[in-house]
């Protein structure tokens, strides 16, 4: 059942003044007939609840007018998210489709700017009008014509939450379910430190709805498969700290990943059992990709600023000051212990 949200936006106020890009938004959506929603090259639960928000807001604001929307990303959506209404309209990018930018008029990125969106990118470059709706402190260099970008957000989705108050548009129950699993994925359950009051409203409003919370919390975040299980395993094998015990790091190697029958999405929120270790400041992950490219991830308790870290080690590193990452050239070896050396320095 919808629920009417309007009375309370005095109570918990959006942040940081976004009315303009908000009208800017619709008056671009009133003018475009086919829209491409893409995010992130690594599709989590608030990028997946943010882009199924967005089109959502988007043809309920435009009623009965005809739209062409399409949401593409690079990476097709992890099997964890694949039980959310709607998630199987997200298509995954086919270079062989031949896509042009000249097919649409407006493309909206969410959870990250153009940049971020892998083979994707070509083409959103080339759409006339872009729209970012991102909460990356981080972000993107680009030009964009409406760019709603909110770094006090805990997610995404809380940010496409606001523009459904905004504009007065009742949430479905299923959409609910997605807006709640961005919003839980990103907060770590409403514990890291962007949660706010407007953060527990916003998931109050999608409970309102009647989703059932719990189910679908374990469903998207908690469970892993057998598989994954394994995958941790091998993360604490391979689990190492420095002397000063401040940062702790474990890596996963191609042959690790080749040999354990994981499925894509069990690696998710396991850097935490670095971060969850008494006395570390500051933790990385790093995970041996194709062509000789190694994925670290980093979390901080707040001493070092890790959006910059990575940044400072590759300039579309990047992310938030707790939690970033970024792709580097080299060995795992050579990047583990160049990088790891990096962090201990700036530690201390
Ligand atoms: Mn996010």
């Amino acid at each position: 059942m919808p629920v009417k949200l309007r009375p309370v936006l005095d109570l918990f106020p959006i942040n940081n003044g976004l009315d303009k890009e908000f009208d800017r938004f619709a008056d671009l959506i009133k003018v475009s007939e086919n829209i491409l929603i893409s995010s992130a090259l690594t599709s989590d639960g608030d990028s997946i609840g943010a882009q199924l928000g967005v089109k959502s807001l988007i043809q309920n604001m435009m009623g009965s007018k005809s739209l062409n929307i399409r949401i593409i990303n690079e990476s097709p959506v992890p099997n964890r998210y694949r039980f959310l209404n709607a998630s199987e309209s997200i298509e995954v990018f086919d270079p062989a489709a031949d896509l042009k930018a000249n097919e649409f008029d407006l493309v909206i990125t969410c959870d990250g700017g153009i940049e971020r969106t892998g083979q994707v990118a070509d083409i959103l470059g080339g759409v006339s009008h872009k729209v970012l709706i991102d909460h990356h402190a981080i972000g993107s260099q680009m030009e964009y014509s409406a760019r709603i970008l909110d770094l006090e957000a805990s997610s995404t989705c809380e940010l496409v939450y606001n523009m459904f108050e905004y504009f007065g548009v009742p949430v479905s129950r299923q959409l609910a379910e997605a807006l709640y699993v961005g919003i839980v994925f990103d907060t770590g359950f409403f514990k890291h430190s962007l949660t706010t009051a407007r953060t527990h409203h916003v998931a109050a409003q999608m409970l309102k709805t009647g989703i059932d919370f719990s189910k679908i919390s374990d469903r998207a975040i908690l469970e892993r498969s057998w598989g994954g299980q394994l995958l941790l395993k091998k993360l604490l094998d391979n689990m190492q700290r420095s002397k000063s015990g401040k940062i702790v790091s474990s890596y996963w190697t191609k042959a690790d990943l080749d040999e354990i029958a994981f499925i894509d999405g069990d690696q998710e929120g396991m850097i935490n059992q670095l971060y969850y270790i008494e006395g570390a400041q500051a933790v990385a992950l790093f995970v041996e990709a194709e062509d000789g490219k190694v994925k670290v991830s980093f979390r901080s308790k707040g001493e070092v600023n890790v959006a910059e870290f990575a940044r400072s080690l590759n300039s579309h590193g990047g992310g938030h000051k707790r939690a970033a990452g970024c792709m580097l050239e080299g060995s795992i070896e050579k990047v583990r212990s160049d990088v790891l050396k990096k962090l201990e320095d700036s530690v201390n």
